[in-house]
Order: C-alpha cells, then sequence, then structure tokens
C-alpha cells in the first residue's frame, strides 16, 4: 500500500458526494487538507464539518485555491480540468488526483473496472450479483451512486467500480485486475472538444490493468497493451475462439464462448441484442476473473436480472399500448440502442425525447427515425436541436411538457403500438435528475 506523504498540501475539490467521501477518507488517515468548492452552499457543507476544520473549508470561488500553497488536489468529477485555476495550478505542477485514484492506494482486494458511454450501470450490477451468487463478498459504486472510497472494507473479496470518463480523467494508476470499456459513443460533448478527446479518457480505463475486455464491434474501445495482457472481446455475431459472442441454430440464439454453447437467449431475462452484449461482457469478465461460468448460480442470476428501472423498462400495457420508460437514454447512443433493440419494420414507435443534449450531434438518430418512428414528441431545451435533424417523412410535434406529451401520445397510440420515453439528452434541464423524469413519465402512464 502507498500512503500519502505528510509533506503534501492537499485540497479536496468540490463538495458533493464524492467531495464528502474524500473529506471523510482523509481524516480517517489523519491526513490534513483543505476543502474549496465553486458554490456558496454546497450540497455537503454540513456533513464535511464533522470532517475538517471550519477556517479549513472555502466556498464560493475555485480560486481561492493558488493562495493556498497546494500540491495536490482531488477533484470531484464534475468540476473540468480545464477549469481555468485549475489548469493554472497543473500548469505549475499541481497533482490532479480523484477519489479513484485514493481508492487505488488503499484497496487491498482485487477489483474490476468497468467504463463505455452506455450499459455501465447495468454491467457493473449484473457483475457484482453474479459474483455474490458465486458466494464471493463482492460490492458495487463509483459512479453508479456509492463513492468508491465508502466501499474500502477489510472483508471484501472483489470490488466491482463504474467509472465516468470524468473519473477517469483525474485517475493516473488504475492498474485494474480486469479492465472493461464496453462502448464509445458521443456523450458530454459540452466538456470535451470532440469524440477523439472523450475516447482517450475513457481509454484510461486499461491503464496497467492485469486483463482487459472490449468490444469487438466497437473499436474506439481496442486496448493498446503490453504483451502478455488477456484480453476477452465480445460481439452480438458469431464469436471467434475465445471471444464471447451469440450464434444462431435451429433452436433459436446462443451466448457462446468460442463455439461452445453457455446459455439460450430464452433463458437471459435481460431483452434486446444490446443488452445480450452486456451479459457477454459480464462472462468475459467473470472468466478473467477465473470464476465458473458455467455455475448454477450463474444460470440463475441471469434467468432473473430483468435490469435496472429507467432503463428500457417497461411501464405497462394499457389498451393494447406497451409504455415503456427509457429515462437514463441520456445520449444518442443510448436512444439508438433502444430504437433498434424494440424497432421493427410495423414503424409502430412513439418516440418522446428531449432535454439537455449536452453539446451532441443528433443526426445518426435519422434513419431510425425513419425506419421505426410513426410518430416523434419532442420536448425540453434542446427539442429545436433535434427537430432540424428529422428527416422530412418522419411526423413530429414539440410540446411544453411530459404530461401533455404522454396524453397526447396515447391517444394517438394503436393496438400493438409502443411509446418509448428514451430522450437521447439528460434532465436537467427540467428535472432534478433523470430518476425524477423517469418516475414523472411512470406516474402519468399509470394516470392514464
Ligand atoms: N459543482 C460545482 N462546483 C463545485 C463542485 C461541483 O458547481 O465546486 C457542480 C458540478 O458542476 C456538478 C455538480 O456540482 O454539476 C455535482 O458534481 P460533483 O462532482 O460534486 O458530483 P458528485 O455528487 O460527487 O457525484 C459524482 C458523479 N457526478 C458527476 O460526475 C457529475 C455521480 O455520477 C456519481 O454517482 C458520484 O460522483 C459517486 O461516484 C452521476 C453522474 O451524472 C450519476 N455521472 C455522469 C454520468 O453518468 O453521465 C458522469
Ligand atoms: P450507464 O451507466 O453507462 O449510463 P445504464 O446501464 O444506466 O448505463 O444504461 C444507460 C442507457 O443505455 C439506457 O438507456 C440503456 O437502455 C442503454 N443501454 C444499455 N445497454 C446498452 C448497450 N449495450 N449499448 C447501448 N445502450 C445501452
Amino acid at each position: 500500500m502507498s500512503l500519502i506523504g505528510s509533506d503534501r498540501i492537499r485540497a479536496v475539490v468540490g463538495l458533493g458526494a464524492t467531495g464528502v467521501s474524500c473529506a471523510r477518507f482523509l481524516s480517517s488517515k489523519d491526513l490534513d487538507f483543505y476543502v474549496v468548492d465553486s458554490r456558496t452552499q454546497p450540497p455537503g457543507l454540513e456533513e464535511v464539518k464533522a470532517h475538517c476544520p471550519e477556517d479549513r473549508i472555502m466556498v464560493g470561488d475555485l480560486d481561492v485555491l493558488e493562495s493556498l500553497g497546494v500540491t495536490e488536489l482531488f477533484v470531484s468529477p464534475g468540476i473540468s480540468l480545464k477549469t481555468p485555476v485549475l489548469k493554472r495550478l497543473a500548469e505549475k505542477g499541481v497533482a490532479m488526483r480523484g477519489d479513484i485514484d485514493l481508492f487505488c492506494d488503499y484497496a487491498n482486494a482485487p477489483f474490476v473496472a468497468i467504463t463505455g458511454s452506455n450499459a455501465k450501470s447495468t454491467v457493473t450490477t449484473l457483475l457484482a450479483k453474479l459474483l455474490q451468487a458465486l458466494g464471493k463478498k463482492a460490492i458495487a459504486g463509483g459512479n453508479l451512486g456509492l463513492p468508491a472510497l465508502d466501499l474500502l472494507a477489510d472483508d471484501k473479496d472483489y470490488y466491482v467500480l463504474e467509472l465516468s470518463s470524468f473519473q477517469l480523467e483525474t485517475t493516473h494508476a488504475l492498474k485494474a485486475d480486469v479492465a472493461c470499456l464496453l462502448n464509445v459513443s458521443e456523450d458530454h460533448m459540452d466538456r470535451y472538444d470532440d469524440l477523439y478527446e472523450y475516447q482517450r479518457a475513457k481509454q484510461r480505463v486499461y491503464r496497467g490493468c492485469k486483463a482487459a475486455v472490449c468490444n469487438k464491434q466497437d473499436i474506439l474501445t481496442a486496448p493498446l497493451l503490453a504483451e502478455g495482457v488477456p484480453v476477452r472481446a465480445f460481439t452480438t455475431k458469431s464469436p471467434d475462439l475465445k471471444e464471447f459472442g451469440l450464434l444462431a441454430d435451429g433452436e433459436g440464439a446462443w451466448l457462446c464462448r468460442g463455439v461452445e454453447r453457455l446459455y439460450h437467449t430464452d433463458n437471459i431475462a435481460l431483452q434486446g441484442s444490446h443488452n445480450h452484449a452486456n451479459v457477454l461482457a459480464c462472462l468475459a469478465m467473470l472468466e478473467l476473473l477465473k470464476v465458473d461460468i458455467k455455475a448454477p448460480q450463474v444460470a440463475e442470476v441471469l434467468a432473473s436480472f430483468g435490469g435496472l428501472e429507467h432503463r428500457c423498462e417497461t411501464v405497462r400495457k394499457y389498451l393494447g399500448v406497451t409504455y415503456i420508460n427509457d429515462s437514463k437514454g441520456t445520449n444518442v447512443g443510448a436512444t439508438l440502442a433502444a430504437l433498434q433493440g424494440l424497432g421493427s419494420s410495423r414503424k409502430n414507435i412513439i418516440l418522446i425525447a428531449g432535454g439537455e443534449g449536452k453539446g451532441a450531434d443528433f443526426s445518426s438518430l435519422a434513419k431510425p427515425l425513419q425506419q421505426f418512428v410513426r410518430h416523434l414528441y419532442l420536448f425540453g431545451k434542446d427539442a429545436e436541436r433535434i427537430a432540424h435533424i428529422v428527416p422530412e417523412d418522419v411526423v413530429f410535434s414539440r410540446c411544453e411538457t411530459l404530461d401533455e406529451i404522454v396524453l397526447a401520445a396515447s391517444s394517438m397510440a394503436e393496438e400493438g403500438d409502443i411509446v418509448l420515453f428514451s430522450p437521447a439528452c439528460a434532465s436537467l434541464d427540467m428535472y432534478k435528475n433523470y430518476e425524477v423524469r423517469g418516475q414523472h413519465f411512470v406516474s402519468l402512464v399509470n394516470a392514464l
């Protein structure tokens, strides 16, 4: 274990869930630090007072960091390293670290690091459930919700970490036992100059890893690793030897390792080919952890885990119409996956989209809109930007509220239709978070 030297002058930057977890952890190790947040009333202000003397807590402006003589910062993921004061300090040699870097200093059990533009939470949760079913003491967290430092405990067999590109930017020596990059498609373009800057952040998940899992159908996930580091790829097509993929035969489709049939898709609760890819990624990681992927406990979890709330979740079937809540579809890639997974030549999808687009380019939605969508309802801050890419032959309406949309969609929908709420945008223009937005949709649907 490498302990942090006492000669360092540290500051925790940001007082959300991550900042508070850093403060709690550093104080538990008797290490001194400042706390700084740009807001005058940050969320964790009261809680942090239990871990840090009040004269070391500074709120209202990050520029104060320049007067503290800091040498090492623990920067929260919500703060960009391009923030002028952070750039100036980095140029002077101040270390820009994050909670995950600190976690790596102290973790005393193997850990898996999972990132990607989409499917992180689903895969992280499923992998932890699989390990737990196999009798391992596994705990999941990170971007999933519970900050990584709050997971640390002496009795764990495995940590399963969901990591965002923001967390990876401030992580220098991850050295995961297994690192997985699930997919890369545009997200957070309000924080990155282009897709490649974002991809570079995602690729940091592979730094120093002992084994890796990547997506054969997404070249942006391909790892550059030292010779000898085992790599497993997954694909929704037929796999080569040592790959995980899908094979179809007269009996249907199978999840396979090479030519070996492992699980029939009828026995997998997660639906849709994007979710089959997610299960294959988990099987590949389990194999690299040297766990028996054909154990009956694995089969049981795969047959029962139907997915997380707000991810292509069926809310209700009403008057022959299926209502699906995909509020976690906060970027174009997720909405594409939902349309491709649920769409058919019947063009029976009524799609509801819009919100805070985070600078995304929506043009890749044009083709699936044409293929699968009968009517598109748009709302929220970036409704207009989506409207620009809608092909001429796709009918769409703009509305002010979700209430209005659900009523209109339900009167337009016919038996056999799907009303899909997959916004392709973040929720923050109108809601506290995607969960509140999803709950609003669910309550409107249940009130029909
Ligand atoms: N903020 C300021 N000033 C500050 C510090 C923060 O205005 O000085 C703002 C940020 O701009 C942001 C908000 O406060 O709008 C929260 O930022 P934060 O870094 O304090 O966030 P935490 O509460 O620590 O939560 C973070 C992750 N949030 C972000 O990356 C924005 C959570 O992921 C994660 O669950 C948590 O750490 C524990 O690891 C959420 C998320 O939206 C779910 N992640 C993004 C995503 O999944 O797309 C990356
Ligand atoms: P993340 O934590 O990366 O946001 P989630 O598991 O919460 O991932 O899912 C986010 C969105 O991505 C949901 O809309 C979900 O339906 C969609 N999704 C799930 N699996 C995939 C996949 N393999 N490819 C693309 N989108 C996916």
